[in-house]
């Protein structure tokens, strides 16, 4: 890939030109001084589970086909896989019981900066948990809620009460049925550890079945968890005005940027960065005030709330440092690059880890506690404005941003699109019935720069809303929408007839930013929710819908994508699995699964192709439900690029 090639953003591009002017390295040159990469890995048949390794399978069939242990290819590779999602499980997981202690904490009185700010939604939540109601005050239901959910975490008996309450009855009949309802979200990590230790589970179906046992504990587990509690504690979001893309930083202000994925220590800066004290001290530091931007899902949960300015997806981290205008970074944890670390040494930039989970060598560290959360906020906010002080003369700011809109919710979907007099998803079911709409596609994840930055999301999203798939997105490809402009109802004209009828009826746009990445789960609650309100199928498998993640990278993605199949969800992702190693375990989680679970993933790395893949599905789907013809004549595949990879 040539300098030119690595980004389809200009803004990006431009930072990509000034650091190679610069001699400072990214990402993209990192992963060229990569190349080759390991085929064993890319394959997955590489195992060092135990000292008599590593040890490594001969794709071609004439060296080892199996371990020292015995352990063949398929083994290998379903293994090295279970051990992605539960990594990806622990991630999200973690995250949702930091947000239950925080909730807890601020329930007792203890978390001074934060309290309930949704009681609508606390009280809808605590019902599912089922807790009476009474004639409790709010924190005594948080405190029953947050300590419910707890134990949703390292429960011994029973299953999971957020996977059988929030899910629909079919969907919950089908895990029965399998042996995979999740039992408590720590157990299912753990088990999958367990289970991949040498010398345990060597069935590759069988692990299989456990990774979307722990993979669903996720989803409808720590995920769930997160985005529900999250709402609790910082109001659910509603739509939303922000800027998005490296133009958002401003030359005459401190620039913080806030990085990593937990709202907890972000929502408390962005009150604090706006304290007349805080905004005096900025000025009398010659400043013309604070600039708190974000990047990555931190920035996702600030700007989806407050309409904070996001700087940028998981590729443009090391970027917006090269401009010379950061005055600090603060990250907390998940998608922060190490080279961080080495990046901010060469310019003015202060770094600041604040998680006790993710700290960095030679990097300042402010620990983060919630019992002082305003506190350690100033503290930080007057290093930003200290750092200023430092800035050099040579900053260079790309003119891109973008404006878009995001907020939307299982909640509000529900009231922006049942119109004036009554909440319901039934428009929406029945533009899906009448042929209005085709169907829905949730388009998700990071950047890798194994792909063009944000030329798989862009190219993706665009094919489908053109062939009247609503979309909804997360994470990094939600930030990709956005500096693209298709987080606007203006985007409505690059639109098939029947979703741009929509989008104007209601003045929305074609895609829906629903969060962060832990707010995929608020795409399985959407997804109940359509089905609860009926004439589209009795479980998730029916509806007319598909997922993707165009340019994922992390084992995050894997644990997300691998609950989205479970759930019944055509999954299509760019860069394959690790697991073309084996041929048994390839075709079943990419044909087999489909009879059994209802869903599968596909993998297709050309965007266009992939988005047919899905198109071809959801018809698929309309067909088997018997809806109504499509209502518009729909835009062509282009030639050739509807065959299945
Ligand atoms: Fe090799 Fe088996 Fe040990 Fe893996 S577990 S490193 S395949 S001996
Ligand atoms: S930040 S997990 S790069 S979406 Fe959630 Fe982006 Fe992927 Fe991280």
């Amino acid at each position: 890939m040539t300098t030119e090639t690595r980004s389809v953003d200009s803004a990006s591009l431009q930072m990509i030109r000034q650091a190679a002017k610069a001699g400072i390295e990214t990402a993209w040159d990192r992963y060229d001084a990569m190349q080759p990469q390991c085929g064993f890995g890319i394959l997955g048949i590489c195992c060092r589970n135990c000292s008599m390794g590593p040890c490594r399978i001969d794709p071609f069939g004439e060296g080892p086909q199996a371990g020292i242990c015995g352990a063949n290819a398929d083994t290998i590779a379903a293994r090295n896989l279970i051990r992605m999602i539960a990594a990806g499980a622990a991630a999200h997981s973690d995250h949702g019981r930091d947000i239950a202690h925080t909730l807890n904490l601020a329930a007792k009185g203890k978390g001074r900066d934060y309290a309930v700010k949704d009681s609508r939604k606390l009280k809808e939540v605590a019902t599912r948990f089922g807790i009476k109601l009474d004639n409790k005050n709010e924190n005594q239901i948080a405190v029953e809620l947050s300590e419910a959910a707890l134990r949703e975490f390292g429960k011994q008996d029973g299953t999971l009460l957020s996977a059988a309450t929030y899910a629909p009855p079919a969907r919950v009949k089908v895990w029965e049925d399998a042996g995979i309802m999740p039992r408590s979200i720590d157990r299912e990590i753990v088990e999958a550890m367990h289970r991949t230790h040498i010398g345990v589970d060597t069935d590759y179906k069988n692990i299989m079945k456990h990774a979307m046992r722990t993979s669903l504990s996720d989803g409808w587990g720590g995920s769930l968890i997160a985005t529900e509690l999250s709402d609790i504690l910082f109001q659910g979001p509603k739509p939303i005005r922000f800027s998005a893309n490296l133009g958002v930083l401003e030359k005459d202000k401190v620039n913080i940027i806030v990085h990593g994925h937990e709202p907890t220590l972000s929502e408390v800066l962005v009150a604090v960065s706006r304290e007349k004290e805080m905004v005096k001290l900025a000025e009398d530091g010659n400043a013309k005030g604070i600039n708190l931007a974000g990047m990555c899902c931190t920035g996702n949960e600030i700007l989806m709330r407050h309409g904070v300015p996001v700087a940028g997806n998981f590729l443009q981290q090391e970027l917006a440092v090269v401009t010379g205008a950061i005055d600090l970074m603060v990250v907390d944890v998940q998608c922060i690059m190490p080279a961080l670390s080495s990046l901010c040494n060469c310019f003015h930039t202060k770094l600041i880890t604040t998680s006790p989970k993710c700290k960095m060598e030679g990097v300042e560290h402010v620990e983060f506690h919630e019992d002082r959360a305003a506190e350690i906020a100033r503290e930080i906010i007057r290093k930003a404005i200290a750092s200023f002080q430092n800035r050099g003369k040579k900053i260079l700011i790309p003119d891109e941003k973008e404006s878009a809109i995001a907020g939307f919710t299982t909640e509000n979907i529900f009231e922006i699109l049942g119109g004036r007099y009554r909440s319901t998803y039934r428009p929406l079911n029945n533009a899906i019935i009448e042929g209005r709409l085709r169907g829905a596609a949730g388009v998700v994840g990071c950047n890798n720069p194994k792909i063009q930055h944000d030329y798989g999301h862009i190219t993706m999203i665009k094919e489908l809303i053109k062939n009247d798939v609503l979309v909804v997105t997360t994470g990094c490809n939600a930030i990709a929408a956005a500096k693209a402009g298709l987080l606007r109802p203006e985007a409505a004209s690059i639109c098939g007839a029947g979703l741009r009828e929509i989008c104007e009826a209601v003045g929305i746009p074609p895609v829906l930013h629903v969060g962060s990445c832990v707010d995929n789960s608020r795409i399985l609650t959407i997804l109940a929710s359509v089905l609860a309100e009926g004439g589209l199928g009795k479980d998730i498998s029916d509806l007319p819908i598909a997922g993707a993640a165009p340019e994922w990278m992390s084992e995050k993605a894997v644990s997300i994508g691998m609950y989205f199949v479970a759930s019944g969800v055509f999954t299509v992702i760019a860069t394959p699995l690790p697991v073309l190693g084996s041929k048994k375990l390839t075709k079943y989680l990419t044909e087999e699964m489909e009879n059994e679970i209802g869903g599968r993933w596909a993998f297709e790395s050309d965007p266009i192709k992939a988005a047919y893949l899905m198109i071809r599905h959801i018809d698929g789907k309309r067909d088997a439900l018997k809806l109504r013809p499509l209502m518009y004549e729909q835009p062509l595949a282009p030639k050739g690029q509807q065959d299945r990879t």
